[in-house]
């Protein structure tokens, strides 16, 4: 444990976090069937749903992540340069997610993770929302430092895949924070504390969604560094392709961030010209996850076919369905496969506008991060845990019911989120009858289903929580496993194009340029809401 106590004290706050947010969905989820709730209003909605998202989507996975890079830097690498530093990031995050909650708990910043003007939160949420961000950017200057030291001892390896991934992991979140930085050290932070009277909203807008697609792959790419790295050996397989995978990561460092627009297909004053060009490179960031879903499916087969399997489809009875961590992974696995079916729908201008802030958009992201992301996350910790403390799984049954679990409620939430947008019934809404209208009467009943899937997601919750508390405090003590990482078929034997990452990022850096500049400068030349009306149109 003493090893890893950054790691696990990451891992102890993202758990906490998870289980805060798991008991607001769920009241949401009947909220919106409109099951009554005592002292439960629009008010206490607003909140909740501000509070679940800040906490799910980014205290949860922030800090997973932070303690996934210590650890695989740990133990690949075998260091950690700056470990002090790595605690001082522990601390300033804990401090801004604390600050940032509190303030949303409070009733002064129900404004939804988006976190969209005019909605203005009281100035300590988004102070403390900038020591979080603070917080991971040390870390990831804690791996980039560890990485060189590595590098120096090892002149001509490519570094191992796993620091690979949290290396492109660690460049796609400079680059997108960037963005956040400006909307919000530069824009809400003045505006909240009085400073400037006015900011404009479709320029807070762009920056924050800057960053905010680029958000959602530094939350996939630890996920596929589990999936590459790990689950071919937890299957008993192999890696099927070591340079696919690097040149995955290398891809996402490339096409992460140009294609914010996408979010903004129905904001005004950007051109549809540029929107074209947005939704271009979102197609791009399909293939890099079209490409992992052909090699990890390929390197479970071969982990089917060591284990004696023929025929066509034999392999996938022989994997370890049994296994929570395993099981926990093909499942988010599935799940993606309809998650990113629905991205591509979502890239569309024309079918945006079908499902654009409709119930569609949160099915989606319960596929995808909710899911993919989140199961994975959960999976991973039955892993984690023994190896961490040295304590066996308590509850095993448990844990192994647990990814099934999510899996139904999700089938269940998503599923009836999915086609009740597609009937109209508006996202992030407190009463989707609208006083009874006759239109709504037709998603109401969906509205039932998506929280009986609810049910099942917390008792799903509740498990991965009550397993994880378990056997941290009272797992038995034995011997702890080695965390041990997937073998390729292959072997690579040097560096290649692919472990370039400084070229990578100096081009990424130029395709930001081309999307955003042009753009952007046209807004700021437009003299409204505070904009500058700067000179060059
Ligand atoms: Fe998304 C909105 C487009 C992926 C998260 N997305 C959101 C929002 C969130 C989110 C949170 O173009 C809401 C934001 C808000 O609040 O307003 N999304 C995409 C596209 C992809 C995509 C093109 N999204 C994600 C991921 C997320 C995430 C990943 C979180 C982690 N998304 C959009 C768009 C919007 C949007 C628009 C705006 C909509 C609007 O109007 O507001 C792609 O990256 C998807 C690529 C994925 C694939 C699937 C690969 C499949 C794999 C598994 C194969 C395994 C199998 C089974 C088959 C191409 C890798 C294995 C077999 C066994 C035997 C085990
Ligand atoms: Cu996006």
């Amino acid at each position: 444990m003493s090893r890893h106590r950054l790691a696990a004290a990451h891992f102890a706050v993202a758990v906490a976090a998870f289980a805060v947010a798991a008991c607001l969905g769920l009241l949401q989820a009947l909220s919106i069937a409109g099951v009554e709730l005592p002292k439960w209003g629009e008010a206490q909605f607003y909140l909740s749903m501000t509070a679940h998202g800040v906490l799910m989507a980014l205290v949860f996975t922030t800090f997973f992540i932070m303690g996934l890079g210590y650890l695989f830097a740990r133990e690949t690498l075998g260091r950690l340069v700056g470990e002090k530093t790595a605690w001082t990031a522990f601390g300033l995050a804990i401090v801004g997610s604390v600050g940032a909650a509190w303030v949303v708990l409070a009733g002064k910043g129900t404004v939804l993770y988006t976190f969209y003007p005019p909605l203005q939160a009281h100035p300590a949420f988004y102070i403390g929302a900038t020591l979080l961000v603070v917080g991971s950017w040390l870390w990831g200057g804690v791996l980039l430092a560890s990485y060189r030291s590595w590098r120096r001892d090892n002149p001509g390896l490519p570094a191992p895949l796993p620091v690979h991934g949290m290396l492109a992991t660690v460049i796609v979140w400079y680059l997108a924070t960037a963005g956040l930085a400006v909307e919000v050290v530069g824009m809400l932070i003045p505006w909240s504390l009085g400073w400037v009277e006015t900011i404009d909203p479709v320029v807070a807008r762009t920056f924050f969604w800057w960053f905010g697609h680029p958000l959602v792959y530094f939350w996939l790419l630890p996920t596929y560094v589990l999936w590459y790295t790990v689950i071919p050996r937890v299957a008993g397989g192999r890696l099927f392709s070591e340079p696919l995978a690097r040149m995955v990561f290398v891809l996402f460092v490339l096409f992460s961030t140009p294609v914010g627009f996408h979010h903004q297909f129905a904001d005004p004053g950007i051109e549809a010209g540029w929107k074209l060009v947005h939704t271009f490179s979102t197609y791009a960031i399909l293939f890099p996850s079209l490409v992992t879903a052909f090699t990890v499916i390929a390197s479970l087969e071969v982990a089917g076919r060591l284990k004696g399997a023929r025929g066509l489809f034999d392999w996938i009875g022989k994997l370890p369905w049994g296994d929570p961590f395993f099981a926990s992974v093909a499942l988010a696995m599935l799940t993606f496969t309809l998650g990113g079916l629905g991205g591509a729908i979502n890239a569309a201008y024309a079918m945006n506008t079908m499902v654009h802030n409709t119930a569609w958009i949160q099915g989606h992201f319960h596929l995808t991060v909710g899911t993919t992301v989140g199961l994975t996350f959960m999976g991973a910790t039955y892993w984690l845990l023994p190896r961490l403390t040295g304590r066996e799984l308590r509850l095993p049954a448990l844990a192994r019911l647990q990814p099934y679990l999510w899996f139904a409620g999700m089938v269940l939430f998503s599923g009836a989120n999915h086609v009740a947008g597609l009937m109209g019934m508006p996202r992030r809404i407190y009463d989707v009858t609208y006083l009874g209208a006759e239109q709504a009467a037709r998603w109401v009943p969906l509205t039932r289903i998506a929280a009986a899937g609810a049910v099942l997601l917390f008792v799903s919750a509740l498990c991965y929580v009550v397993v994880s508390v378990a056997t941290w405090l009272s797992g038995r003590r034995s011997e702890a496993p080695a965390f041990e990482f997937a073998r390729p078929l292959v072997p690579v034997a040097g560096r290649g194009l692919w472990d370039r990452l400084g070229l990578w990022t100096v081009a990424a850096v130029i395709l930001i340029a081309i999307a955003y500049a042009y753009p952007l400068l046209h807004l700021l030349s437009q003299q409204r809401f505070g904009s500058p009306g700067v000179a060059p149109f």
